[in-house]
């Protein structure tokens, strides 16, 4: 019989869950993290879909593998995977990723006091965190240069009918509905719609229009679709529901998300560099954004965003993947 264990610390930011594997991940080949991650889909991908996938994991499930720092200014590097794959980046991973680690002694001395520097596959963020005796309260994390890479693309919705959409870069690329003619906002849409009408509009989006970071080509392509609407809780700017993989919904406000919105909303003048922006996720949970500075990526004028959330962990968890087992790589209704 061959069982490979992986100890895990499960945990979830603002909702959304966030299993870190601290021990058990495997050795990547490559010289940075954007290498490594090829590496990791190329070789050891069942890794993900046992640990993502039921029955150790459920369509939402998300994580991160840590690994020792790439840079020589970095703390450590951290892989990011999700029943959807290998994300580039994942604020509410990152934020979950970095509350678990330190609140369990993983990093004794941060090389800067009060915050880590992470290589991740997007390049390098930088997380600030506030700590009240043990517990880490909050932790900001400072993105990767997030911008508008298309306006207006006009696409057939099923049900809803021709929409127009932007695509934003904010760690990954986003197609962003705003309420206009034939979308009410997310308040009109229920959660079976998001999960029915979004893979559509992914689909339907990368047939029409091709994204490629134009520092990384291996970083290429919508993945998430985020639906915008009116904030219902105090201190909100906006709301927002962010579909990702096959069957998720983003239960917090979504890092890379916030991001991309507020790369959009600046780039379209209804963002001021001073301005605070709190996202709202589905189920009320709140980021709050800040553009830092500006920035550019290739051709395209840019911000460099932070993101502020919070995280708490709800368990340590031994995982087995035993050979025996017909479903140790997971499976998906
Ligand atoms: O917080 O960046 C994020 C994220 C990506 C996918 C789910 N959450």
């Amino acid at each position: 019989m061959a069982r490979k264990t992986f100890f895990c610390i499960d945990a979830h930011t603002c909702g959304n869950p966030v299993r870190v594997v601290v021990a058990g991940g495997p050795q990547l080949q490559g010289s940075s993290m954007s290498e490594r991650r090829q590496d990791f889909v190329a070789h050891h991908d069942w890794i993900r879909r046992s640990l993502m996938f039921e029955p150790r994991g459920h369509d939402i499930m998300s994580g991160s593998i840590l690994y020792p720092p790439i840079s020589p200014n970095a703390d450590m590097s951290l892989l990011f995977i999700e029943t959807s794959g290998c994300l580039p980046m994942c604020g509410h991973g990152t934020i979950g990723t970095v509350t678990a680690i330190l609140e369990h002694g993983l990093v004794s001395t941060p090389r800067e006091p009060g915050q880590l520097t992470l290589d991740v596959p997007a390049g390098q963020v930088i997380a600030q965190f506030d700590r009240d005796g043990d517990t880490i309260e909050s932790v900001r994390i400072h993105n990767v240069a997030s911008y508008l890479a298309e306006t207006d693309v006009e696409i057939e919705c099923p049900e809803l009918g021709p929409i127009r959409l932007d695509v934003a870069y904010g760690g990954n690329y986003y197609a962003i509905i705003d309420p206009q003619d034939n979308f009410a906002g997310l308040e009109s849409l229920s959660a079976g719609d998001i999960l029915r009408l979004s893979p559509v509009v992914r689909e339907r989006i990368n047939a029409k229009i091709e994204c490629v970071h134009p520092d990384d080509p291996t970083v290429r392509g919508v993945s998430h679709v985020m639906w915008t609407g009116r904030p219902q809780r105090d201190g909100s700017t906006a709301r927002n529901a962010v579909f990702y993989g096959d069957r998720a919904i983003d239960r917090s406000p979504c890092g890379t998300g916030t991001s991309a919105r507020m790369a959009q909303l600046h780039a379209r003048g209804q963002l001021a560099a001073d301005e605070p922006f709190t996202h709202e996720s589905i189920i009320g949970s709140q980021f709050v954004g800040r553009i830092e500075s500006l920035d550019q990526v290739g051709p395209y004028p840019a911000i460099r965003p932070s993101i502020q959330g919070w995280a708490r962990v709800t368990g340590l968890n031994q995982i087995f993947a035993d050979d025996r087992d017909p479903y140790v790589h997971g499976f998906q209704l």
